[in-house]
Order: C-alpha cells, then structure tokens, then sequence
C-alpha cells in the first residue's frame, strides 16, 4: 500500500442569497468594491445549496479545479485573487478570518452568503477594500413566518452576463449613478428597520421597488440590457393583482439578472398564492414537480380571487416553483464520507 501522505481536506456547504436592495456596480474591478451598500436574504440550503471540497498537500505541485466533476481553468484572474487571499489567511489565522472579503473577491454579491439571514454588504470608503465586508443584520431565526418562493421560468443562459452588464451600466447610466449615490443610502436604513420590526408591509413594497429601479437602470444603460421579459412582466402584475384584491401587501417579488421571479411572502399566504401561480400558469405536465422544496399545503381559491387575479392563464409558462426560507451560513460538513475529493485529490467520480 502507497504511503499515506499528509492531506488536509475541508468540505462545505454554502447557500444563494438574494438581494432586496440590490447591488449593480463597481468603483473597483479588481478589488470588486461596489458602487453602493446591497442587503440580501440568504436562502436555506435544504433546498438550494453548493459543496466545495478543498484539499491541500505538500505533494501538490499545482492548482487544479473542478466544477460539477468537469476541470476548470485555474488562470481567471478572480479564482487566482480569491487562491492568493486563502492561502494568505491560512498562514495568518489558521482557518479564522475574514472571509467574506476572500468571497468578494471571487464574486460580488458571494460575499453576502459568507452569513445567514439578513446580510448587509458594505459599500466601506477604503480604497484598498478592507472596509467593503459583509454583515449580519438579523439572523435567519428572527422573522420565522417569512418564505421564499422562487418562481422557475427559463433554463436560457443570460445574454449580457453580470459583470459586463453592471460595468456598461456604470459608464453609460446617469439613473445608476443617482440610484447609488441619493437613493440606496436611504433605502438601506429603511429596509434594515422593516426588517427589525418584521413588518411586511414595508419590506415587501421596498424590495419590489428596488428590483423595479435596478432593471430601470438597465434600461437606462445604453445599449440597454433586457433581463425581465413578457413573463417576468406577467408576474408582476400578477403580485400587484393580488395585493390590491387583499388590499395589502401579502406578496414581493424581486428579480435578479435574469427572468425568474423571487417572491417574498409569509407562511399563511403560501398555499393560496401558490394556487393562483397554479391556476395562471397551468404545468405542462401532470404537475407532480411544480412544487419543490418546503411542503405547500393545499388551498381553495375563492370565486372573486380567482376572477379578479387569475386573468389569461399562460400554460406551461413558469416550470416551477421552489418553496424556501431564511437559512444559515456555511457549512462544513463533518462526515468525511460526503468529501467530493479522494485520498489523491482527484475527484472521487471523475477519477
Ligand atoms: C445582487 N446582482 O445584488 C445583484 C442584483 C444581480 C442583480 O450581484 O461582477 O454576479 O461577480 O461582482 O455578484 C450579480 O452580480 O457580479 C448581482 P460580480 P455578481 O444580487
């Protein structure tokens, strides 16, 4: 049997978050410093999460990467920035450190799923970025009724894909620039206390005006960037249809780059509104998937609802729906068993 050699190997799991105060810009490309403050909710990873297994050895003479079993290019100079950091902090700290500045560093808004809950980026002042971190506002315990559902409507890849689409905004969008320096800064303070105060009312119409304000400075880019499309469109009349038959707001949505559709809303509005996506947007199929994630239960919709919300059902239109919540951070997962890496750092499938 071949010796065994020194290997230090870690796995962990880590969650999507997103955004209700939405990040779109860079003062910094390199160091990814943000025009502006973002807040995100991080979404539990029982239903949606990634794994990464590092291993580290002496014997190894490169780096190697693989995503989803297929090896990746280890030159991009964001997988080198976020390599650099970790192995700087392993030197200074052991493991501790902080990491949602190595996360940024890779990508953005990553740095917001380095906590669970309620999680604000900081915009910081610093031009070296040491004060551009993530925060934890309230943890994913404090608001216990609230739900996520995410509404599938296309597997199409993006045609302007984030980091172009945001610096194109920067340099052509006179509404970002307003955006970043009048409007965010008063929204944050807001949303941080409608979220204190658990009051939906105020998160829900804060979070869907904020996504409307992000795909407008999307359409004030020039050439303009289309992320919404008709169905994305569908949805949101479809929420406003909702909330003024409630006569309240009970559902939110919000909308990242691309057309699938967020909604925000509390426990006991679930069932009904997953019934009026339903109704409006019929499965192809016999509709045993359409609802994934956190058990929906079952709902009646009344004639007037349904009369005045369900208009022009779309057959097929949203594949469908995850039902999630606020989850935690990170986590390193103890069962070695679950490693995605073998004994000689190769992936344990692939090699
Ligand atoms: C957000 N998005 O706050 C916003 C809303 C998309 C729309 O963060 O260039 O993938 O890697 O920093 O983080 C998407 O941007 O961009 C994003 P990079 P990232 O969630």
């Amino acid at each position: 049997m071949a010796e065994e050699r020194a290997l230090a190997m870690v796995t962990c799991t880590a969650p999507v978050n997103i955004a209700v105060i939405k990040y779109w810009g860079k003062r910094d490309n390199d160091l990814i410093l943000p025009i502006n403050s973002s807040l995100s909710v991080t979404l539990h990873q029982d239903q949606l999460k990634t794994t990464t297994t590092a291993a580290a050895s002496r014997d190894f003479t490169e780096d190697r990467l693989w995503l989803n079993g297929e090896e990746a290019d280890v030159g991009h100079p964001r997988l080198q920035a976020c390599l650099r950091e970790v192995s700087a902090l392993a030197r200074l700290y052991g493991v501790e450190g902080e990491l949602s500045e190595v996360a940024r560093r890779g990508s953005g808004s990553a740095c917001r799923s380095m906590l669970g809950g309620f999680v604000q980026w900081q915009r910081g002042e610093r031009p070296d970025g040491r004060d551009s971190l993530a925060h934890q506002v309230a943890p994913e315990t404090h608001w216990p009724e609230l739900r996520v559902l995410v509404l599938v409507v296309s597997g199409e890849k993006k045609q302007v894909g984030s980091t172009a689409g945001m610096q194109t905004s920067v340099d052509t969008s006179p509404l970002l620039k307003h955006r970043a320096e009048a409007v965010v800064p008063e929204r944050l303070a807001l949303m941080m206390r409608h979220i204190r105060e658990r009051d939906f009312e105020g998160f829900g119409q804060l979070a869907m005006r904020d996504s409307n304000q992000f795909h407008a400075t999307c359409l004030d880019t020039f050439p303009p960037i289309f992320y919404l499309n008709d169905l994305s469109r569908h949805i949101i009349a479809l929420a406003h249809r909702f909330n003024a038959h409630h006569g309240r707001t009970k559902v939110a949505y919000t909308f990242d780059a691309g057309p699938n559709a967020v909604i925000f809303t509390l426990a006991d509005t679930v069932a009904e509104f997953v019934e009026v996506v339903r109704r409006s947007f019929p499965p192809a199929t016999n509709g045993d998937q359409f609802v994934r994630g956190l058990p929906v239960g079952a709902a009646s919709l009344p004639e007037e609802l349904l009369a005045a919300v369900v208009t022009e059902p779309v057959p097929g239109a949203v594949r469908y729906i995850l039902h999630t919540k606020p989850g935690p951070g990170p986590q390193p997962v103890e069962d070695p068993s679950q490693h995605l890496l073998g004994a000689d750092g190769l992936p344990r499938r692939c090699a």
